[in-house]
């Protein structure tokens, strides 16, 4: 199909679900209806869209390339995300990772998809692609996370080939930061960091998938947030999906992702959902300044919100069939 018919069908399609019931009576439940239609109407949401956490365009193009070749929402954001863990010059995300403070480049990666399946792995070592391992936990096992050593033995008999993921550039970081080795997260890496990816396909369908190396120079078998369903990944078919980057012991204690779909449930927006869901943090933690989460949502409709504690954060929208870079809005305005 060509790209601006994909594009077409997908608006209208998505419209059409929602216009029936505005042609009801006017009492105040229509008029509700109505402005939710204006609000539609007002808004830029198309479906398809694509939108992960930080600058990685190139992940963004191949998902909304495989979507506009019919691939589900899932492999469209495996593909995405495979991009980023393939590119060796990247040190947060598959081969390049920065390794732990032992020196172990160990990943966590989860999928979720319509239906509500899930498929993990965590801390897995020696394997490029675990975001493509998480879908396999997903379908071919009758667990959702594998974790090491089995994880990586799991992948191994998928047909995952084993290989060296400390680029000599990520061992000399380490053996420098061994030097003093003080334990202090980084707040934003380059405008790179851990993918998250939320993909709605033209018919409507969500997945959303997420990606890391974690935190550099972590204790050993130290896990994160991105791979844990709720916090740095949650997807509702019905309502919308978000996910999370940043310091993963935040996120996994006021469980963001989850928060961020139950607040759009509710009526929030994905702006105000996002926003939310950070101050939720805030509130429990004085020492915010000290380090950085940032979420992604989208709701149904395919309007999409972002926002992060501190500046410097990004996100990579392709919609409309355009593959932008914007940087969201953040908690910290002192920084
Ligand atoms: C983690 N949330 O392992 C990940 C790391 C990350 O920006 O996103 N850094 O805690």
């Amino acid at each position: 199909m060509k790209r601006r018919k994909f594009i077409q069908n997908a608006a209208l399609g998505s419209v059409g679900v929602t216009l029936g019931p505005t042609a009801m009576a006017c009492n105040e439940t229509s008029k509700k209806e109505f402005s939710a239609l204006k609000d539609i109407e007002d808004s830029k949401a198309t479906l398809p869209v694509v939108i992960a956490t930080w600058n990685v365009h190139k992940a963004t193009e191949k998902a909304w390339k495989e979507l506009e070749n019919g691939a589900s929402a899932l492999d469209a954001i495996i593909a995405g995300c495979g991009v980023e863990e393939a590119d060796a010059k990247g040190q947060t995300v598959g081969i390049g990772g920065l390794p732990d403070r032992e020196g172990r480049v160990t990943l966590d990666a989860c999928v979720m998809n319509e239906k509500g399946e899930y498929g993990a792995v965590v801390c897995m070592e020696n394997i490029m692609h675990p975001i493509a391992v998480a879908k396999k936990v997903m379908e071919e096992t009758p667990h959702v996370m594998l974790a090491g050593k089995g994880a990586e033995d799991f992948a191994v008999s998928q047909g995952f080939k084993r290989v060296n993921l400390l680029t000599d550039a990520s061992k000399k970081a380490w053996e420098e930061w061994k030097l003093t080795s003080e334990y202090q997260p980084i707040i934003n890496i380059e405008n790179h960091d851990t993918i998250g990816m939320l993909a709605i396909d033209k018919n409507g369908t969500i997945s959303g998938g997420c990606t890391t190396s974690g935190l550099a120079y972590k204790m050993a078998g130290r896990v994160g947030d991105s791979a844990i369903i709720g916090s740095g990944l949650f997807v509702d078919n019905e309502v919308g999906a978000a996910t999370a980057t940043g310091l993963g012991e935040e996120v996994l204690k006021t469980v963001g992702s989850f928060l961020i779909v139950e607040l759009m449930r509710q009526g929030k927006s994905p702006q105000e959902a996002c926003e939310e869901a950070i101050k939720r943090i805030i509130k429990n933690t004085p020492n915010f300044e000290d380090f950085q989460v940032g979420y992604i949502a989208v709701n149904k409709k395919g309007e999409t919100g972002a926002y992060a504690i501190h500046q410097g954060f990004w996100t990579t929208t392709y919609q409309n069939g355009k593959n932008e870079n914007v940087q969201p809005g953040f908690y910290n305005k002192k920084g």
